[in-house]
């Protein structure tokens, strides 16, 4: 039994196709509360983030907008993630993927104060590896994992408490990257499981071989699932649709395997657009998959399986 500290992180700025904001109603509608409730869990929803105002930044890169806004999310999303961190399992409601740079943050300074080593599995499309210099869209929902990672180029931002080593990040899923992230990407010990290595091995070995690494070094994991993760054929919720994506199995696999593994310690959900979905389909399938992370299966193992 887990503790699940729901946390609507209403976040729309870091993109610029409105709708991502409408992600937490969603969630709620589609039954997170009653889903995580009926898998034998307690549930505490603590409402929706609200950011302070944003105050002026300067920026040289004139593409990057909003970044008061997002600077401001960033403040209250790792504050309230670091003190969630105390009290249970944070799942937070995204929003768009910038909230990652104040999730991060949160769970990165609770694990530095607690003494255990973070890690990071990023289940996306996207590396997400941008600083403000080198993004070519401006939109800040592709620079999270840069900032956790200590890349240079955040000034504007808090600084990160505690950056995680690039040998404790691993990315599943990947399969659209921009010339700088790749660059930036190929000078680090980041693990890059792109859609080509699930293709050849499948997603068990690989996903295995990192969660051994993070139960060896008694680490805490948190992951960040962006809807497209997913093929879009499944899930269409989503502003920036890439074909190519994991299928329904892949998916509730991955969250099988990191429920079995009973590691990961915070989550999030990010990059739903309500606004895009077909009569909830998407919705539904993000709660389904949280069902599986956390606990939902067709037999207890271990059973007579084959
Ligand atoms: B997401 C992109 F150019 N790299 O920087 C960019 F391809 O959170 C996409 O993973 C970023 O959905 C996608 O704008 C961010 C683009
Ligand atoms: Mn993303
Ligand atoms: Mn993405
Ligand atoms: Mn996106």
């Amino acid at each position: 039994m887990t503790h699940c500290i729901l946390i609507g992180a209403p976040v729309d700025e870091g993109q610029r196709r409105p709708g991502c904001l409408m992600g937490p109603a969603a969630y709620r509608v589609a039954g997170l509360a009653s889903t995580l409730a009926a898998l034998g869990h307690t549930v505490e929803d603590r409402g929706d983030v609200a950011p302070a105002p944003g105050r002026d930044q300067a920026c040289a890169n004139p593409a990057v907008h909003h970044l008061p806004e997002i600077v401001a999310w960033t403040e209250a999303l790792a504050a309230a993630g670091a003190t969630a961190m105390e009290d249970g399992l944070p799942i937070f409601l995204g929003g768009d993927h910038a909230l990652a740079l104040g999730t991060l943050a949160g769970v990165a300074a609770h694990a530095h104060a607690a003494g255990r080593p973070q890690f990071v599995l990023w289940l996306d499309a996207h590396a997400d590896f941008h600083t403000l210099e080198t993004s070519v869209s401006g939109n800040l929902h592709g620079t999270p994992m840069a900032y956790a990672a200590g890349r240079p180029g955040f000034d504007p931002f808090p600084p990160f408490p505690a950056p995680i080593p690039a040998e404790n990040i691993c990315m599943f899923g990947i399969r659209s990257v921009d010339p700088a992230e790749l660059s930036a990407l190929r000078e680090t010990e980041i693990t890059v499981n792109d859609m080509r290595v699930l293709d050849e091995h499948g997603i068990v070995a690989p996903l295995r071989a990192f969660l051994d690494r993070v139960r060896a070094a008694q680490g805490l994991l948190h992951v960040s699932l962006d809807v497209d993760f997913l093929d879009p054929s499944l899930a269409p919720a989503v502003g920036t649709t890439v074909p190519g994506g994991t299928t329904f199995r892949e998916a509730h696999l991955v969250c099988e395997l990191l429920h079995d593994s009973g590691l990961m310690t915070s989550l999030d959900l990010v990059e739903l657009n309500p606004f895009l979905d077909e009569r909830g389909r998407t919705a539904k399938l993000m709660v389904d998959l949280v069902g599986s992370l956390m606990g939902r299966k067709v037999f207890d193992r271990p059973t007579r399986s084959y």
